[in-house]
């Protein structure tokens, strides 16, 4: 395989590991917990795992030790920097502790433990994918493991192999189903152990004990770095607004720390939206305001970030998608027979939607038969509408400036990044120390590194049981245990940090230019954590 010269050297790089995984380590054992929410029907539906410690890891004079066995790794959902790093880390932490054990990957995703496709993990693979992005090492996949044939065929396959433990590094669903597996594993008497590593770029995998997801870091950096060199164009050109859609599914903590390390004019927080239960209208007004107040000072450019899942979050919008999915499953996807039954709301809405959006509304569906949001291009869509609103105010005479928009959509290019220090050092730690707790006999567990904005070697290391995590939410119209999401609080002190100074932002040119993840250099360019954690681990 080519190799560029970054990657050479990179190779070479030993993630930092907290002190308390550098030699023998003991684990210690907290007290009881309580899921965070809907604790009786939790309790019921996890009876093995449910109630279980959080537990830390401590430097010991003896060492914990790994029977004969051997382990499975499986790669769930979107990439995100640093999935080679946590296979990485718990190769070594398995070596360490038993020579023997050997780490099978199971190909494609959770697909792979039950179509029982997979490779052998040898260090020589291994060492080509340390510090590196990307999940091609074993590839990834979204089949979600829910099914109890899906299981047993697991079981098969563990069986076959000798394997006595599964990590699954995934997002909240992926974590949840990995509980579910754990609980039946236990209940089956299989002597199957199931750890989750929490991963997503969309960083909405967060809570009391866990303080971030792997590869939000990154993706956040390698956006910011793009987000800054377009404003830097934007301030030489004085001539281009740039509307630019940041990746996350649902949650906008890409966006907002996006917005916190870059200071554009403009950074839509979707959760703010729907608070505010603010219309479409609303926010085109509301963009269309800084584009004037700009342009009075001479200002005809400037940037604004969007939220990916930002359609999602706008009530009328929600309520037209919602009536469309419903009308073209009963008209069989006759569209003008679907738009013609819309609620004179949805209607209104409908009629003040740009062609090409009420196209992407229409045709673009999943095979579920559901609009694929996704696929909207919001940046195109609010550039249309501040353009005629803006054409409004220049005929009323009250808007003399230019508006000229661009619009960009950063997603893929950040996912597969080589990962930043952070993510090197978090990713490493996880995996070692998912083989920790494999080694002290826990399952149901997901792998936790705290203090994580403090220096590595400071870090703890434990475990918390998904179930700890969990509440009771409707998906697909029946109640399901679910990992709880994370969405942008807006109390929270990142939110509270843009909100203190975006009205200025917004008029003055005060945009910060971040430049490029470095690997090597003075600690503060290098090591920085995300403005989020700071933010919100600030004592
Ligand atoms: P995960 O939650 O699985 O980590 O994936 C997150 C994500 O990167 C979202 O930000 C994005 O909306 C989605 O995946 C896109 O995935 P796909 O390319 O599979 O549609």
């Amino acid at each position: 395989m080519a190799k560029s010269a970054l990657q050479i050297a990179r190779a070479a790089y030993q993630p930092k590991l907290p002190k308390a995984l550098k030699g023998n380590v003991a684990i210690k054992e907290g007290k009881a917990t309580e899921s965070v929410a809907d604790q009786a029907e939790i309790k019921k539906l996890f009876p093995n795992t449910y109630g279980m410690p959080v537990v830390t890891f401590e430097a010991s004079n003896t060492p914990l030790s790994l029977k004969d066995m051997n382990v499975g790794v499986i790669l769930s959902g979107g990439q995100a920097p640093g999935g080679h790093n946590v296979i990485s880390g718990l190769f070594d932490g398995l070596k360490s502790m038993n020579k023997n054990a050997k780490l099978y990957g199971f190909l494609g995703g959770p697909s792979g433990l039950v179509d029982h496709k997979y490779i052998e993990l040898t260090a020589d693979i291994i060492d080509e994918y340390r510090n590196t992005g990307g999940f091609d090492i074993i590839g990834s996949g979204r089949t979600k493991l829910e099914e109890t044939e899906q299981f047993d065929k697991g079981i098969e396959i563990c069986n076959k192999l000798g394997i006595k433990a599964i990590v699954i590094i995934g997002g909240d669903d992926s974590n949840t189903n990995a509980c579910v597996l754990a609980e039946y594993y236990l209940q089956k008497n299989t002597g199957i152990q199931v750890i989750g590593c929490p991963k997503t770029i969309d960083g909405d995998l967060k809570n009391d004990e866990i303080e971030t997801s792997f590869g939000f870091d990154t993706a956040c950096k390698v956006y910011s770095e793009v987000i800054g060199n377009i404003m830097r164009d934007a301030n030489s050109a004085k001539k281009y607004w740039h509307f630019i859609k940041l990746m996350g599914r649902s949650a906008s903590h890409i966006a907002l720390e996006c917005g916190l390390q870059t200071q554009p004019n403009i950074c839509i927080v979707s959760e703010e939206v729907e608070a505010k239960k603010m219309t479409l209208a609303q926010i085109v007004n509301n963009i269309a305001d800084t584009v004037a107040a700009r342009a009075a000072k001479g200002n005809n450019f400037g940037v604004c970030l969007i939220p990916e899942g930002l359609i999602e979050f706008v009530p009328e919008m929600k309520v037209l998608i919602k009536e469309l999915n419903d009308l073209l499953a009963e008209t069989n996807g006759d569209v003008p027979a679907a738009v013609k039954k819309l609620s004179s709301n949805s209607a209104s809405v409908y009629a003040s939607l740009p062609d090409f959006v009420q196209k992407q509304l229409t045709l673009e569906r999943d095979p579920h038969g559901n609009v694929q949001v996704s696929l909207i291009e919001t940046e195109k869509l609010l550039i249309e509408m501040v353009k005629t609103e803006l054409a409004k105010r220049k005929a009323a005479g009250s808007y003399s400036g230019k508006f000229s928009g661009l619009g960009h959509f950063f997603g893929y290019e950040g996912r597969c990044a080589a990962p930043s220090n952070f993510d090197a050092d978090y990713c490493y730690s996880l995996g070692f120390n998912a083989a920790c707790l494999m080694a002290a006999g826990k399952t149901g567990y997901m792998s936790l590194i705290k203090n994580t904005t403090a220096p590595a070697d400071q870090w703890i290391a434990g475990g918390v049981p998904v179930t700890k995590m969990m509440n009771m939410e409707k998906r697909h119209g029946a109640m399901k245990p679910v990992i709880r999401k994370a969405l942008v609080e807006l109390d929270g002190a990142p939110f509270k940090k843009l909100a203190e100074n975006r009205a200025t932002w917004a008029i003055e040119t005060a945009f910060v230019y971040p430049g490029p993840i470095q690997y090597w250099g003075p600690s503060e360019v290098c090591d920085q954590p995300t403005k989020t954690l700071a933010l919100e681990q600030a004592k």
